[in-house]
């Protein structure tokens, strides 16, 4: 029987490998990893106690929050509040950015952005969802609160980032900046084990994913790539779920678009906490990301919290060739 190698031993090892390592950061990946079984544990029976069913109230974005989500949302924030590593959160769930106790997370260093749970409206009819963070360190003084600066940073800025996928087994895949990897909860002893070692997406792939029904209110560049993709008898995937659509891509190869359309005319996904962390982990992983722009999605601006992208992310071969059609149809000048 191979070592177990659990996601916490793996971290200390890592946190080993820098000489100015100080172990904060170890601390809150272990805290991330704790508020994900927690929530894992939620996810598994939700039609049994009642917490499915929209919570009637909705986001800063203007999604209808489910109760799982607002769960998650705290179970993370409570996890990392006690976890002494972080001095604050920024939140799909929050219209602003929440300021954790300053006296449990004295002189923390790190500010977390997070979807709580990603992929909301595949909760009540119990299809994969998942949850994003990305880890910051913060630029205001370590012994005062942390203000929007400390979120608002670049995802060229990222000390970490990582998804929770809540599928057929709950893997968690997280990256700090040397490579990729991939851990997969085992129940029987609550621990998340090391079974995807430096992953890496592959250079092309036969899948490409987007939302087909809104093919005609995408520009003409999209619509021509995407004739492209059904003409090379590509096979369509698309979950609703960024993340369990992305994990899929970094094993199979693949793309993954959202572009604009007359409803989320700068894109629907948001780029603090579901872009740029999943962008850092595909690139991480040897993929590519960008904007329908042609941008680098890491390199973006971050202006507001809840500030939305487009998205064209997953294999470099395939991005690449999506390029081609954006600068041969583009009516805009890219
Ligand atoms: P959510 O965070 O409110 O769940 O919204 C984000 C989700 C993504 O996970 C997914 O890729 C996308 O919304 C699906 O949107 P649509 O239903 O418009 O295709
Ligand atoms: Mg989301």
């Amino acid at each position: 029987m191979n070592r177990i190698i659990t996601l916490d031993e793996f971290i200390i090892r890592g946190q080993n490998t820098y000489t100015d390592a100080t172990g904060h950061l170890t601390r809150l990946l272990r805290d991330i990893g704790i508020a994900a079984k927690i929530v894992n544990r939620e996810v598994n029976k939700a039609g049994l106690v009642n917490i499915l069913g929209i919570a009637g109230s909705d986001n800063a974005s203007g999604d209808d929050v489910q109760k799982l989500d607002i769960f998650a949302n705290q179970v993370f924030i409570d996890c990392l509040n006690n976890g002494g590593e972080c001095c604050g959160i920024a939140s799909e769930e929050l219209e602003d950015f929440v300021q954790l106790d300053p006296v449990k997370n004295k002189e923390a260093e790190y500010t977390v952005v997070m979807d709580p749970l990603d992929g909301s409206s595949n909760i009540d009819v119990n299809v994969s969802v998942g949850t994003i963070f990305g880890i910051y360190k913060r630029k205001s003084d370590v012994s005062g609160p942390c203000d929007i600066g400390d979120f608002l940073q670049k995802g060229t800025e990222l000390v970490a980032s990582g998804y929770v996928l809540y599928g057929t087994s709950t893997i968690l895949v997280y990256s700090t900046g040397n490579g990729v990897n991939g851990f997969t909860l085992d129940p029987s002893i609550g621990e998340f084990c090391l079974s995807h070692p430096d992953m890496k997406i592959p250079k092309t792939g036969n899948y490409y994913s987007v939302n087909q029904g809104y093919y005609l209110k995408f520009d003409l560049e999209m619509r021509r790539y995407i004739d492209h993709c059904s003409d090379s008898n590509l096979r369509l995937r698309y979950i609703g779920s960024m993340v369990s659509d992305l994990h899929r891509i970094m094993f199979q190869g693949g793309i993954f678009l959202y572009p604009n359309t007359r409803k989320y005319v700068d894109g629907k996904l948001r780029l603090l906490y579901e872009c740029n962390p999943m962008s850092f982990i595909i690139e991480q992983a040897g993929g590519t990301a960008i904007n329908t722009k042609l941008e680098r999605i890491l390199d973006l601006d971050v202006m507001d919290i809840h500030q939305r992208s487009t998205i064209v992310i997953g294999s470099p071969d395939m991005v690449a060739e999506m390029v081609k059609f954006v600068e041969r149809y583009s009516a805009v000048s890219i």
